[in-house]
């Protein structure tokens, strides 16, 4: 007589099974290169292929919990499909153990298609695949070899499965332990010295930063600045392993390294970078000083050709970015930077290097983990976002965002401080005005500017009557055009419509 599990003792054990692919590949990719791991090629190639119209809703729904809920999702399916594996290997063994290792083999395939593969990127799928297809095929073989009754055939398969989904969480786990040992880069970050800056960002000004609870700070803090990147997984790139090529329509092709960046002048510059995902209202926006060094410097080095229009840069992990080649070439603030508000980058804004360009949404200019710049055209070549259909050029749109009072607050009735943030990147902020309700446009009072480059902050005192209000904001800006009030999506270059919130004075 040949026993088989039941039917979800087939799921559970087969879910140990294809964790086993998961945990064991993760282990092995730890030594190989841990975006190798079959569960970052899986969660990469889900995010390079999740439909616009899914990724705009998973930004709004999740933030930047987007890539927790990604690996959740991500365990569910697995779930499903290795319970389904579960039931076909009820009937043969060999074939749900085939189907595992296919599936283990199809990872190995993607991971060679992802942008920064070597051929050792298969490795860890393979591994995994041969270890989770023989661990189920030894869970399905084993109740039949001991047709000797119920209980201890039954005790025998949970006790393997129940070993088998150990081994693979323990796999899986001494991957993680090994992979942060082996790139630690936290070492290499705190031995960072900032370079002496020739030319310093001129000083951020108390009238600049106005004391107002509540309102956004003038500089963000590296640790509150918002992070918008495709990485499921950071970059761990020490400053001896980076490079920087610039290659493409120049007259000399030059390779950098992080001593060669030493060698030449920083200077510091600071601007306010946006998300071209931003929401009205939204924060995916923050100032930062940033030092690094001019790109236009680096590209006169190599010799742009006069028919170029794009540098399209790239980072470590493949990302892409096509910014048009004026915007950097006429501007001495577009950095490649390596140190933001006076401290090395953190890993998560692009350590050991970045761009900046001011007056660009993030995804045309602010590649992050940097390596390769190619001087391009824009009829040759398309980045990232733009092969999804976002626009290819994309300067940032005005925006004012009301900061206090906080939405659907209760206030007492009398003097309440309205507050916020203004920015225009390139053309600055020359009024900001409010609207109560109805009511006419009153101006608000606005802080020093700091440049054209970064957001201009805004007060107004409203004599607040009893009752539900509605406050909205608009800005005015350097070339004396309003903020448009017609709302569109962020999609495909930015979103447009005045920001309100809605107060209960009483
Ligand atoms: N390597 C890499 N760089 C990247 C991105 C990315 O996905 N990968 N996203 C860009 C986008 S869309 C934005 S808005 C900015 C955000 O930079 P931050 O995370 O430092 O705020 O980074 C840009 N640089
Ligand atoms: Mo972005």
């Amino acid at each position: 007589m040949v026993r088989t599990p039941g039917r979800t003792g087939a799921a559970v054990a087969a879910t140990a099974a294809a964790a086993t692919v998961l945990g064991v590949g993760h282990l092995v990719a730890a030594l190989v290169d841990p975006n190798a791991s079959p569960f970052y090629v899986l969660g990469a190639t889900v995010i390079d292929h999740t439909p616009k119209w899914l990724k705009d809703n998973a930004i709004r729904w999740f933030g930047t919990n987007d890539k927790l809920a990604l690996a959740i999702t991500m365990a569910v399916v697995m779930v499903l499909a290795a319970a389904l594996i579960g039931q076909l290997a009820r009937r043969s063994p060999a074939l749900g153990a085939g189907i595992l290792a296919g599936l283990g083999v199809a990872v190995a395939v993607l991971a060679l298609l992802r942008p920064s593969a070597t051929p050792g990127f298969a490795i860890p799928s393979l591994v995994g695949a041969v270890a989770g297809a023989a661990a189920l095929w030894l869970l399905f073989r084993a109740p039949a070899d001991h047709p000797s009754g119920e209980g201890p055939a039954r005790r025998t398969f949970l006790l393997a499965v129940a070993g088998v989904a150990a081994g693979a969480a323990a796999a899986g786990a001494a991957g993680r332990f090994l992979g942060s040992r082996l790139r630690d880069i936290t070492a290499d970050r705190a031995a960072f010295v900032l370079p002496p800056v020739a030319d310093p960002a001129p000083p951020v000004l108390p009238e600049m930063d106005l004391p107002v609870s509540g309102l956004t700070r003038f500089v963000t803090p590296a640790d509150e600045f918002y992070r918008i990147d495709t990485a499921l997984q950071l970059p761990a790139l020490t400053r001896a392993q980076w490079r920087l090529r610039i290659h493409g329509m120049v007259d000399r092709e030059l390779e950098l390294d992080f001593e060669d960046l030493r060698a030449r002048p920083a200077v510091a510059a600071t601007i306010t970078l946006t998300c071209v995902s931003n929401e009205v209202g939204g924060d995916l926006a923050g100032t930062a000083t940033w030092t690094g060094y001019r790109l236009t410097d680096l590209l006169a080095d190599a010799g742009p050709s006069s028919e170029a229009d794009m540098i399209l840069s790239r980072s470590v992990d493949g990302f892409t970015a096509g910014t048009p080649l004026d915007a950097v070439l006429g501007n001495p603030d577009a950095l490649l930077a390596v140190a933001m508000n006076g401290a090395a980058l953190p890993v998560a804004h692009g350590y050991p290097a970045r761009m900046v360009v001011p007056g660009l949404y993030g995804y045309v200019s602010a590649t992050k983990w940097v390596v390769d710049l190619e001087v391009t055209r824009f009829d040759r070549a398309r980045a990232y976002w733009t092969e999804r259909g976002w626009a290819p050029r994309a300067p940032i749109k005005t925006a004012s965002r009301i900061d206090v009072p906080a939405a659907f607050a209760t206030l007492p009735a009398g003097p309440v401080t309205v507050a916020g943030v203004a920015w225009a990147q390139g053309r600055g902020i020359t009024g900001v005005e409010v609207q109560v309700d109805d009511g006419p446009w009153r101006p608000a009072t606005l802080a020093t500017a700091y440049s054209l480059d970064t957001w201009r902050q805004w007060t107004w005192i409203w004599d607040a009557p009893p009752g539900t209000h509605t406050l909205r904001v608009r800005a005015v800006d350097g070339t004396g055009a309003v903020q448009t009030e017609a709302r569109v999506t962020p999609f495909p270059d930015g979103a447009t419509g005045r920001h309100n919130r809605v107060v209960t004075v009483r």
